[in-house]
């Protein structure tokens, strides 16, 4: 009995299947298994010498451990014979001789960006990993593992890395009873009923995963925000959670509701330019700030749909956002106004009204506002052009918004690469300054010496074991971590180094992953709203397609109003003979997009109400070309499908059978995505699906009377 348990254990060990919840993200840090390097890297890392004792010292040395004794033996230190040194420590607790290694690289750094160098001295080999700052070792540290993760040479290391953007922060729309909007990973992770005393390790777990891929900031509240949040009670929980955070470079931010003073303080109005309420927001950052001296700022979700702002009292944006800059200022703290408003009232195309509302304030804003921006006008749609207000506010820090939940992209359920989708974002070129003005280089600050730079991403994360509710969508949060530190890095790379660390180092998974992963991003494009459709998503929860939606209250709530479907052909038209969107753009852009045989064909009918009968590049029809968009993107899924059976033998057990199952779901709302789509569109077509484009096994009513009463993240 007890041989055959040990037996049984033993096997589940050895076994390929052991276990793996996927909760340790990319930290897994596994054991190396070629021989070679492991002795080459214990030789290397032997002798572990560190200068200072702060927290965050701590933390860096608890990691290397952590990782030395995964992904090394456990006893290599009585086994390598080196005399090897790894140095640790921030600039100014290192000797002379150490610091005299390094030349003038520290000048090139800013307080985050750290060295990796190796050099000789006295006869021993050394690699030192320092910083201008504790954290900037911290970050030193977790790229050094991640280089031995990657299974890299550690000889003759000459790094020295910097963050390009200053603000890189994750913001959680979590609801204070745990409901996560647009959350698909389970409830928040954040348990404020028992906050401040119950401190759940996961907080300690978190903190390392955004600290190893830079993110330095988290607002823990939804936009949609509750002015509790601010009370007293709450900034006792919050204070807890910043000081679990602090030794890893992450501060905190809160949600700000406008109407905050009203609702908490008493006072009868929130009108921004009224001294109590002036007053009130003063003493309230003070409250803040005596609790947690570094305190990031505020976040806010002005009058746009249906929140509380300054224009409830005749005031407009910069009224409302300098107010709050005011209080946060004596604190160094930032306010991120946020530039997402459309408004019912307003007749004009709604990707207009966000450019139309904030650029006449350009220049207008104090020193410490950032306007955060979404990537495009809409709305996070599977694809959308660039925001123009990237092209248009030289005067004023402009911070980047994605969505890494993924509200119109299949939830948490389908497989995207996002960084793919935020790659062709940032590479968009706005031409405000002629060519090569790229919004990367907005964001950067590069292209206007902007002093505020900043790159937020809408959280993925929820209490799900594996975080993201499917393993494949840690990437996600890996490669937005990783953009907001380097906006120029390549989706390519993203992936290959968040699969080696993930997953595996072997080559024969590596490279069919990778390339299912980077094809991801133009199938769900192609499968849910190819050539430039939009918003035609199912009502409310936004999960499935709903392009008959005709009968909502405010129009540009309803999918009719973004495709435009009628006998004659689809697509809204932006351009001059249209609701003229494009002349928010550059002349440059704007007159590629307005030209029917220059606009790129993935935006077609963005910026084009096209007939059914245009002929495309490859001389289909618009119809045609349509109905095998939609089956290419379904096509994509089903090799998706089987590019993951084919690696079977290089993923434990329990992600193979997790990623295995959900592709499978996408695989069939692909189909679902496309025969809906198609069988609705076909109504004002009235043309037969072309051949290779699979005939639809339901009728279009059977589609629109689905109905999911209890989707999730609504
Ligand atoms: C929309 C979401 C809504 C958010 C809003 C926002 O549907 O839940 O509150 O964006 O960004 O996409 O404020």
């Amino acid at each position: 009995m007890y041989k055959g348990k040990i037996l049984i254990i033993l096997c589940l060990i050895c076994s390929k299947g052991f276990a793996n919840d996927g909760y340790k993200l990319w930290l897994q840090y596994d054991y190396i298994k070629n021989e070679t390097l492991r002795l080459d890297y214990q030789a290397d890392v032997k002798n572990l010498v560190h200068f200072g004792d702060t927290e965050t010292i701590k933390v860096a040395l608890k990691e290397l451990e952590l990782g030395f004794a995964g992904m090394l033996d456990s006893n290599y230190k009585s086994q390598s014979k080196s005399n090897s040194v790894l140095i640790l420590g921030n600039r100014a607790n290192l000797s002379k001789d150490i610091t005299g290694q390094l030349g003038n690289t520290f000048t090139k750094l800013t307080d985050e960006g750290f060295i990796i160098k190796s050099f000789t001295l006295k006869g021993k080999s050394q690699i030192v990993i320092t910083g201008k700052s504790d954290v900037a070792v911290l970050y030193g540290v977790y790229h050094f593992l991640r280089l031995m993760q990657m299974n890299s040479s550690l000889k003759n290391l000459n790094i020295a890395e910097s963050p390009k953007i200053d603000f890189r922060l994750l913001n959680h729309w979590d609801n204070l009873d745990r409901t996560v909007e647009r959350g698909y990973a389970g409830f928040s992770i954040w348990d404020w009923h028992r906050l401040p005393d119950y401190k759940d390790p996961r907080y300690i777990d978190y903190a390392r995963a955004n600290a190893s891929i830079g993110i330095n900031g988290t607002v823990l509240t939804n936009v949609n925000a509750n002015a509790l949040i601010l009370t007293p009670q709450y900034l006792d929980k919050v204070e807890a959670l910043a000081t679990i955070f602090r030794p890893y470079g992450i501060k905190v931010y809160l949600t700000a509701r406008f109407s905050a003073p009203i609702e908490i303080g008493g006072l009868e109005t929130a009108d921004p330019l009224d001294a109590a309420v002036i007053k009130w927001w003063k003493e309230k950052a003070d409250e803040i700030y005596a609790k947690i001296p570094d305190f990031g700022g505020f976040l806010v979700k002005a009058n746009s749909e249906g929140q509380p702002g300054p224009q409830n009292y005749g005031r407009n944006h910069v009224d409302g956002a300098n107010m709050l800059a005011e209080a946060l200022k004596p604190h160094n703290g930032i306010v991120m106004w946020r530039a997402f408003v459309y408004s019912e009232h307003d007749v004009s195309d709604r990707a207009k009204q966000a450019y139309s509302e904030f650029v006449p304030y350009d220049g207008q804003f104090k020193d410490n506002v950032i306007v955060q921006v979404k990537n495009g006008a809409i709305d996070f749609q599977p694809r959308e052009p660039f925001h123009p207000m990237f092209g248009a506010m030289p005067k004023t820090p402009l911070m980047m918004e994605f969505q890494i939940t993924q509200e119109y992209l299949g939830q948490s359920t389908h497989s995207i690469f996002l960084p793919k989708q935020y790659e062709e974002v940032l590479e968009s070129d706005t031409y405000r300054k002629g060519k090569g003005s790229t919004v990367a280089k907005v964001i950067d600050g590069s292209l206007d010496n902007k002093k505020l730079t900043g790159m937020a991403g809408v959280s993925n994360i929820g209490n799900d074991i594996n975080w993201t509710g499917n393993p494949m969508l840690q990437a996600n949060w890996y490669g937005f971590g990783r953009l907001a530190w380097n906006p120029y890095l390549s989706a390519d790379d993203i992936a290959d180094e968040w699969l080696h660390c993930t997953f595996s180092n072997d080559e024969k998974f590596i490279q069919p992953v990778k390339d299912m992963m980077l094809k991801s991003t133009e199938a769900v494009v192609n499968y849910m709203t190819p050539l430039g459709l939009h918003h035609i998503m199912a009502t409310g929860h936004h999960y499935g397609p709903g392009p008959w939606v005709s009968d909502l209250s405010r129009p540009e709530w309803n999918p009719v109003y973004y495709h435009k479907a009628d006998s004659l052909g689809i697509g809204f038209d932006r351009t001059p003979t249209g609701s003229n969107a494009t002349a928010q753009y550059a002349p440059e852009v704007a007159t590629t997009f307005n030209n029917l045989d220059n606009c790129p064909e993935e935006l077609l009918l963005w910026f084009h109400h096209v007939s059914w009968a245009y002929k495309l590049k490859n001389g289909n029809t618009l119809w045609n070309n349509l109905a095998l968009k939609y089956q290419e993107g379904v096509d994509e899924v089903a090799t998706m499908v089987n590019t993951w059976n084919n690696v079977k033998p290089y993923v434990d057990e329990e992600r193979f059978n997790d990623v295995n199952m959900l592709l499978n779901i996408q695989y069939k709302e692909a189909k679902w995505w496309r025969d809906a789509c198609l069988l609705y569109f076909q109504q004002y077509s009235k043309q037969p699906l072309p051949e290779n484009v699979e005939k639809p096994t339901e009728t279009l009513e059977h589609f629109e009377a689905l109905n999911f009463p209890f989707a999730p993240g609504n």
